[in-house]
């Protein structure tokens, strides 16, 4: 825990960098003071490469469960443009996650481990996906508003050290902002249609709202792992900097469509420049990323039948398995 209040964080990094090579650990830290990139083959500490993995599988996990609330909307979206567009950009989903999980290979972790990890439970992913799309209007808050959030952190993290990843965010955060423009469309479509359009967007801001606002992670005092994160620039801002940069652009937008949101005490204090909001639910944040939330187990099940399912294209490909393998005449 390098988060906690209790302990000055500078004893805990030393404890975690104890047994590092002192000479190579402070030209490491030298060259990310100085931005440079560090690379694959470059020489890092342990818990730089752990954190990493971490990290981008997380990440890369979200990616493929995130595609799954939108994905069930591809066969109901009102009309063939919104489904073509719904298609293009769950498939984009679907590829940020390849270029997560080739990130995170970089660091020497398999993606069938990456890929076992996640469907065993023993990996996260965004708490965020873990709830129902009830309604069209849902998919299109998501679009406009999980994106949004994604596209602040993402942006945000790709000027971080590790190369591999930051150039996977790069490419990432331009394909994120036309989902965003697709999102809004969508959105501003509803909000602005006939009363039933109107009450059912707002209906889905209201149940969004409190996920996205857990989206950015825990608050800082508590987050875990933003401290060494920071220090060696693999995380650029804290959870906290972030949510408030969500808020600062998005409330205002929401607010100008004649939208509320769930939230009375949501306000900005113009003294200080920071949104004052109710302090979100954070044992229900907890028990969601640890498999608890409405819909964990669905969106693991969907994961697990697809890599089974999916299993003979594999070995058809690697030819790990001659019965697979149609002889070429
Ligand atoms: N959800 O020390 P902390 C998308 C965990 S997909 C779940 O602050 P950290 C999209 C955290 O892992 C893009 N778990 O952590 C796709 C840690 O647990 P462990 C999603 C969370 O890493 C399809 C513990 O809480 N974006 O946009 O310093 C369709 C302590 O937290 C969450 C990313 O994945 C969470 N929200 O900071 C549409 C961004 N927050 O590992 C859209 C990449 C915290 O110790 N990730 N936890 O067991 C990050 O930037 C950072 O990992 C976070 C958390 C800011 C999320």
């Amino acid at each position: 825990m390098y988060g906690n209040a209790d302990i000055d964080p500078n004893l805990k990094i030393h404890s975690i960098v104890a047994d590092e090579d002192p000479i190579k650990l402070a030209a490491f830290e030298a060259r990310i003071a100085a931005a440079d990139k560090i690379e694959p083959r470059d020489w890092m500490p342990k818990e730089y490469r752990r954190q990493l993995i971490r990290m981008i599988e997380q990440h890369a996990h979200s990616e493929i469960i995130g595609a799954l609330p939108e994905g069930t909307w591809i066969t109901r979206a009102p009309g063939f443009r919104r489904k073509l567009a719904l298609m293009a950009k769950v498939q984009d989903e679907v590829g940020h996650a390849q270029l997560l999980y080739s990130a995170a290979e970089t660091l020497g972790k398999t993606r069938e481990a990456m890929i076992n990890d996640l469907i065993s439970g023993k990996s996260k992913y965004s708490n965020i996906f873990n709830y129902p799309a009830p309604t069209w209007a849902d998919s299109a808050v998501i679009a406009w508003l999980v994106d949004a959030g994604a596209i602040i952190n993402q942006t945000t993290n790709a000027k971080g050290s590790y190369g591999p990843y930051v150039r996977a965010l790069e490419r990432i955060c331009y394909e994120e902002s036309f989902h965003l423009k697709y999102g809004h469309d969508n959105v501003v479509h509803l909000a602005t249609g006939t009363a039933v359009q109107r009450i059912s967007v707002q209906k889905a801001i209201n149940r969004w709202w409190p996920p996205l606002m857990h989206f950015f992670g825990p608050p800082d005092s508590i987050s875990e792992h933003s401290v060494i994160l920071m220090r060696w620039k693999v995380k650029m801002a804290s959870n906290e900097d972030m949510r408030q940069q969500f808020m600062d652009m998005y409330v205002p937008k929401i607010w100008d469509l004649g939208l509320t949101l769930p939230d009375p005490k949501l306000s900005k204090n113009k003294e200080t420049g920071l949104w004052e909001y109710t302090e979100p639910d954070w044992a229900e944040f907890k028990r969601v990323i640890n498999g608890d939330g409405p819909c964990n187990k669905e969106r693991l099940a969907v994961r697990k039948m697809a890599e089974e399912k999916g299993r003979w294209v594999r070995h058809a490909l690697l030819r790990k398995d001659a019965e697979y393998v149609t002889p070429l005449a």
